[in-house]
């Protein structure tokens, strides 16, 4: 059922922006985010492949994007919310802290999902299909003392 509720785009001009690109194209543009990305030693310009999620505001009730890193693994998928390595949680992840009731658009698909934070073994596994989809997150890591928390996204409709 996806979310009800006024959207309030974000306080950042890039994201409104990417937002507003992914949505009005019907996630045909706006789907990636140019970083440079190192691996095996190797630096390249990559286009790595994003999502957006819409969480509902835990204190607004107002409808929120986020474009975020595309993680998935057999249907579900993962949130990292990183902030860059910032010494506080991005805003986002009190909203689905608050309401695990999140939707999920991953190109031109959107489902509704229901958001579960990871941790212990489960979330080593996530965060290992994170790094490798977006080595950055293993920085980020490094240069903060705030664990940097992952959710999983599974679709609504396999509630537990
Ligand atoms: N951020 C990540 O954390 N992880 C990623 O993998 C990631 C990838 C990514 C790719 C492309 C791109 O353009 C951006 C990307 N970002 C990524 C940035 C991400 O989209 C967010 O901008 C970033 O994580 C910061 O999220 P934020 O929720 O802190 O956003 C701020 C700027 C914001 O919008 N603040 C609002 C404001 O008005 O200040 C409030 C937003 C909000 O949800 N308010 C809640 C409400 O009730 O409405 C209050 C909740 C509460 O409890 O305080």
């Amino acid at each position: 059922m996806p979310l009800k509720g006024e959207y309030e785009p974000s306080t950042a001009q890039f994201v409104r922006d990417q937002v507003e690109l992914y949505e009005s194209s019907g996630g045909a543009q706006g789907t990636t985010l140019g970083v440079l990305v190192t691996r095996e030693e190797d630096e390249k310009l990559e286009d790595v492949p994003v999502v957006i999620l819409t969480t509902l505001g835990a204190k607004s009730g107002k409808i929120r994007k986020s474009p975020l890193i595309r993680v998935e693994h057999d249907g579900n998928y993962a949130v990292v919310a990183s902030a860059g390595g910032a010494p506080k949680h991005p805003v986002w992840y009190h909203n689905a802290v608050a309401d695990p009731r999140v939707e999920l658009q991953d190109g031109p698909m959107r489902q509704d999902m229901l958001a579960r934070e990871v941790t212990g073994n489960e979330k080593a596994v996530w965060w290992a299909r994170a790094v490798e989809a977006f080595p950055p997150y293993a920085e980020y890591q490094r240069n903060t003392d705030r664990e940097i928390p992952v959710f999983v996204l599974e679709p609504a409709a396999q509630e537990h």
